[in-house]
């Protein structure tokens, strides 16, 4: 399920209909806490391989655009079956073909399918050969991630610092991401318990938006914590818009992932000749950044340090910016595909 699926009020439909089927699901990035990321049914960790095996799948206010792999082989079976419901029109069987496609209201379309379920019960047998393989390829993703999600000390790579920073988080906080690993690796580490509450890079990923969603986001829903988490090449883009933070008294959370580059850094720049344009000053100092303006800067190396920081930024109502120094060539945990495979 996709954001049309947040958007339309549909979450507590589509709970029933996933608990009716007993079907897998799959959340886009902003389709993120439509059905809960701790619901049992999700099988987020083995992304790949369940969007590569299934041969049927229902679409529901989802794109088939890149961040779906375009719906195409090898990401999918060829032989692919889409049902598809949208209320957006003009998204019906774009790159695959839909065998089914409804445009309608999601909200009232699933809960007319799950009436239709208690007249004519039908389940994806939770010990068939479907389940097991996926929970099997569950299992082993987790226990692959563990170390990674639990490396203590210093230097700190992606997945201990997210770990904190999804602990840390209230169930009802607003997290913006952008970047690339930092958002990226991101959504397979901070669990969404509601819908809408995730603001991603969006449909086109277009870095500099983050700080103005994460400044819209407190306007309209006071009272709610809302979180920037930005890598520093996002923050390169958007980065000035703390101090409309600081001059509107908006308690927003900004935490900058500094790896010193574009998905990979650099601990120091080349002494001969000009330096990669992916790479950035060493050790950039974006807490000061937000000291500049009168408001309170966190500088982090350890998780522990992190852990700490989260904590007294969450109890405040004052905006602050925590600077989470990372491993300059920390990556994603390896990946079956290339990025924009298809
Ligand atoms: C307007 C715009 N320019 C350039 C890009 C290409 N781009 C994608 S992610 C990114 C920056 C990623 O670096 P960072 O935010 O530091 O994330 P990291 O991978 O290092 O965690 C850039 C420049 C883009 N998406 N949008
Ligand atoms: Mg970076």
């Amino acid at each position: 399920m996709g954001k049309g699926a947040a958007w339309a009020g549909a979450a507590e439909e589509i709970r029933r209909l996933v608990d009716a089927t007993g079907m897998p699901f799959l959340p886009s990035p902003m389709g993120k806490g439509v059905v809960p990321d701790g619901h049992p049914n999700s099988v987020a960790s083995a992304r790949s391989h369940a969007l590569a095996q299934a041969d049927l799948v229902l679409l529901l206010g989802s794109r088939l655009n890149w961040i779906m792999h375009f719906g195409l082989a090898p990401r999918f079976a060829r032989n692919l079956k889409v049902i598809q419901i949208d209320h957006a029109l003009e998204e019906l069987g774009n790159n695959v073909p839909a065998t089914v496609a409804i445009g309608a209201d999601l909200k009232a379309a699933t809960a007319q399918l799950v009436a239709g379920l208690e007249q004519h019960p039908w389940q994806v047998p939770g010990d068939g050969p479907w389940w097991r393989e996926l929970s099997e390829q569950v299992a082993a993703k987790k226990e692959e991630l563990r170390p990674a999600l639990e490396a203590d000390g210093a230097p700190m790579g992606y997945y201990r610092p997210l770990a904190e920073i999804n602990r840390a988080l209230p169930d009802d906080a607003i997290l913006v991401t952008e970047g690339s690993n930092t958002m990226d690796i991101s959504r397979s580490v901070i669990d969404h318990a509601h819908p809408g509450n995730r603001l991603d890079g969006g449909t086109w990923g277009t870095m500099g938006l983050g700080p103005g969603f994460a400044i819209a986001a407190a306007l309209t829903r006071p009272g709610r914590r809302v979180v920037a988490l930005l890598g520093d090449g996002a923050f390169g883009f958007g980065g000035m818009e703390v101090e409309v933070a600081v001059r509107y008294q908006l308690p927003i959370t900004w935490i900058v992932f500094t790896n010193n580059g574009i998905m990979v850094g650099m601990p120091e720049l080349p002494a001969d000749g000009p330096p990669p344009p992916f790479a950035f000053t060493p050790g950039a100092r974006h807490d000061k950044v937000m000291e500049a303006f009168g408001a309170k800067g966190y500088h982090c190396r350890t998780p522990q340090e992190l852990a700490r920081a989260l904590k007294k930024a969450l109890a405040s109502d004052e905006t602050c910016l925590i600077n989470v120094e990372i491993f300059p060539h920390a990556t994603r945990a390896p990946q079956q595909h290339n990025w924009l495979t298809r």
